[in-house]
């Protein structure tokens, strides 16, 4: 059934669980991730960036969900990810999403306010549940206390930005990044940060830029041609350790962007012959499903549904 992600939200919050919002692109992405949620018996959000919307259409990718998530038992929401302004919030939800971000995070803190207050008002007309983002997404290594401070996200700010705008969730930085490269040396999240923040509000707290990027998954991929050197994420025991510290939705995309790719790489290099697209793209669909069912065991939102 299609719900909001402020109910999928709430429960995990409540039970101290996390649920995964997993990007898709394509077809193939998209059953990769529902089929991982059935096997696995887990609430899901599914996550539908701008560019997405651009790559696949508006209505070919409503569509499909709502024809699928109608169907199935669990909990599903459609989630535009990353939005960027009122123009695009309003697309989404008269197109039948049931969760958007709007990420003010680049703006001034009060021109942030002002644009999230916006789409609270529009989303909560409809019922739709809205996230915000206070702070930017930047590694924490080698950076001074002045940088840090200027970056991540600041417990009180986080406290009033919540107050003020009502949102429903909070993606806060506390040190991850978008992409497969997040850090030079050792993976550092500022925990203590988090904790503070926890402390202040009440309402579900999101981290992007969470994938680990798997180094087995990086070196089949170099394997078969591709040139990932020094790709680097979060490892899971941090991932555990966030969780436990408070945050409830976790977004990935470049580790199931990376299994996906991989796996054509190896599909193509093994067997040269084919050139049927199914035949390339089914084995990257069941490697991305494997890496989404392991996701949702890691942040216990398996058999929650
Ligand atoms: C993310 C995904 N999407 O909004 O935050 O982050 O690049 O770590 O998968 P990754
Ligand atoms: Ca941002
Ligand atoms: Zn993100």
């Amino acid at each position: 059934m299609l719900v909001t992600n402020k109910e999928i939200l709430l429960s995990a919050m409540r039970q101290s669980y996390a649920v995964g919002a997993f990007n898709i692109s394509n077809l193939e992405t998209f059953q990769a991730i529902v089929e991982a949620a059935k096997e696995e018996h887990s609430p899901l959000i599914i996550a539908v960036t701008p560019s997405t919307i651009k790559y696949a259409g508006l209505n070919n990718i409503v569509s499909l969900v709502m024809t699928t998530a109608k169907q199935m038992p669990l909990p599903v929401s459609l989630h535009l990810d990353h939005g960027k302004d009122v123009e695009t919030i309003k697309m989404c939800i008269k197109a039948g999403f049931t969760s958007v971000m709007i990420d003010g995070s680049h703006l001034k803190f009060e021109e942030n306010i002002a644009l999230t207050k916006k789409v609270v008002e529009l989303a909560q007309e409809k019922g739709i549940s809205v996230e915000a983002e206070l702070g930017r997404l930047a590694g924490i290594e080698e950076t001074t206390v002045e940088e840090r401070e200027a970056f991540l996200t600041d417990p009180e700010a986080a406290r009033e930005f919540v107050d003020r705008t009502e949102v429903d969730a909070l993606a806060v930085a506390i040190g991850t990044s978008h992409g497969a490269y997040k850090f030079k040396g050792e993976p550092k999240l500022d925990f203590e940060r988090l904790k503070a923040i926890k402390e202040k509000l009440g309402i579900p707290l999101v981290l992007h830029g969470a994938s680990s990027v798997p180094q087995d998954i990086i070196e089949k991929a170099n394997r078969y041609g591709a040139k990932l050197k020094g790709a680097r994420g979060v490892p899971e025991e941090h991932i555990r350790k966030a969780i436990s510290l408070g945050i409830s939705k976790i977004n990935i995309d470049t580790d199931l962007r990376l299994a996906f790719t991989a796996t054509v790489r190896e599909t193509l290099a093994i067997s040269p012959e084919i050139f049927d697209p199914r035949k390339i793209l089914s084995p990257a669909r069941q490697a991305m499903k494997e890496v989404v069912k392991a996701k949702m065991r890691l942040f216990g939102s398996s058999h929650k549904a």
